[in-house]
């Protein structure tokens, strides 16, 4: 079944909807690995300068609403805000135009401006990549797509290019003394915002080419994240009310993320702020406004400066790797344990820090002590993946390149359905690897650790390979 039909389905059963579940789920799994696909097929586009970008939201801004009826409002409208929304025509989605009746008219009555409220809406339309028909083709096979396990070391390479460290420094020096004054305000280390801002848009030279009203609208009526996209799109009339941005100015990512270091509506509402002081918080346009907005946030979410966001690091031989559990100990304990900077002399962080042991690919391959503030690079993207490579180009843009350690690239990694095969096992034997989802997270990596240790298998770093898996299924 298509998946726009699904879930047409699925809205008009709600609250009665119980069949198809694992239907559904596979469904939704195709709908990610599409959404996936297309942020993929976006990050390697040509990179357009911000001219590009900004011909691109005019064309957008520009694009014909040929199905808009010249309508006006029912009833009084009363001085200041407005509070009668006038009608919609229709998006060419039955499900859509039901969804958008019924938030919009919530919207107002929860105190938005009518005008805006149909402003935000007017133009939505149903999006391929949310409600499309061709969503279905990823479906047929996802359990067994080795994408889902897709080695770090590639994700890093991708991430972390010579090009990107280049422009970084480049703009590092270009930018001196905005990054004075952001430092000096924020207390957020330089190199740390640029490495996010060449991590969101390739340092500003691509911002996407969505518009955020209709990604979130999209999203809402897809159903799955709706009060999650209800909500950023409140905070998206809650900013064109406030006068920072105009409606057409609205230009995002796929997810809704918007300007040069991505923020989401909310996050904008927030943390946005006019740091070239021409009045006008403008993360798509300034520099200075999208830097300083990301160190506000940054700083939000506790970076500490001039403390590392992590240090590969050498271990004595016969070292415990079951150490390495998430679990945050005093750099003084792990100096204790012998571990040492690969680079030679000293951590450059206090021996009363907190730092966690991290081996991306277990016992072989690059290990990190992890401090703070890689935490507090994944406020911006939950993936370890992402906060490692934000790290690696904080390092790379003043020339420190890592890691050191070779990637254990001859390691046979697990499909997505041997990792669920994996889980299943973990659970029945009574080691916890929550929900057989075939994502080998933190919570599969803790349960194949604590099963290696109670089996006296060397080395316990809960890293899933087939070995570790047939050790596993022997087991059971
Ligand atoms: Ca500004």
């Amino acid at each position: 079944m298509a998946l726009a039909q699904t879930l047409e389905q699925f809205l008009r059963k709600r609250g009665t909807y119980t069949g198809g579940l694992r239907e559904s789920i596979m469904a939704y799994r195709g709908l990610r690995e599409g959404v996936r696909k297309m942020s993929e097929f976006v990050w390697k586009r040509p990179i357009y300068g911000i001219v590009a970008g900004a011909a691109l939201m005019t064309a957008c801004a520009a694009s014909p609403q040929t199905q808009q009826p010249d309508v006006s409002p029912v009833g009084p409208v009363g001085g200041g805000s407005a509070s009668v929304l006038a009608p919609f025509a229709a998006s060419g989605h039955t499900g859509m135009d039901a969804w958008r009746a019924d938030f919009a008219a919530r919207a107002v009555a929860g105190g938005r401006d009518a005008d805006v409220v149909h402003a935000t809406l007017a133009s939505i339309r149903p999006l391929d990549l949310y409600l499309g028909e061709d969503v279905d083709i990823a479906k047929t096979d996802v359990a067994s797509q080795a994408e889902f396990a897709k080695p770090i070391w590639e994700y890093v390479s991708s991430a972390v290019t010579s090009d990107r460290k280049t422009r970084g420094a480049d703009r590092l020096s270009e930018l001196t003394s905005t990054f004075d004054r952001i430092e000096a305000a924020y207390g957020v280390d330089r190199e740390a915002i640029t490495a996010i801002w060449a991590m969101e848009t390739n340092l500003g030279s691509y911002i996407g080419n969505f518009d955020a009203a209709n990604t979130l609208a999209n999203m809402a009526v897809e159903g799955r994240r709706q009060s999650f996209a209800e909500s950023e799109l409140l905070a998206l009339m809650k900013m064109q009310e406030s006068g920072d941005v105009a409606r057409d100015q609205l230009t995002s990512g796929w997810a809704g993320a918007m300007g040069q270091t991505q923020f989401m509506p909310s996050t904008f509402l927030t943390y946005a702020v006019d740091f070239d002081g021409d009045g006008r918080k403008d993360l798509w346009n300034s520099a200075p406004d999208a830097l300083a907005s990301a160190a506000n946030y940054l700083r939000a979410s506790g970076y500490q400066k001039d403390v590392p966001w992590g240090v590969e690091v050498l271990a004595p031989s016969g070292f415990d790797w079951s150490l390495a559990d998430g679990e945050d100990r005093r750099l003084s304990t792990w100096a204790s344990y012998g571990l040492s900077p690969m680079a030679g002399g000293p951590f450059g962080a206090p021996d009363t820090a907190y730092a966690e042991l991290w081996l991306p690919t277990g016992a072989t391959g690059p290990k990190y002590l992890l401090f703070k503030n890689f935490n507090v690079f994944k406020t911006y993207n939950r993936s370890d993946s992402y906060a490692f490579s934000v790290g690696l180009l904080t390092d790379g843009v003043v020339g420190k390149h890592g890691p050191v350690a070779i990637w254990p690239t001859e390691l046979e990694l697990l499909t997505r359905r041997d990792i669920m095969v994996l889980q299943d096992n973990l659970n029945r034997l009574g080691f916890d690897a929550g929900s057989v989802d075939g994502i080998a997270g933190r919570g599969t990596k803790g349960a194949l650790r604590r099963f290696q240790k109670a089996n006296a298998i060397i080395p316990a770093d809960g890293y899933p390979t087939t070995v570790a898996l047939e050790q596993v299924l022997d087991a059971n």
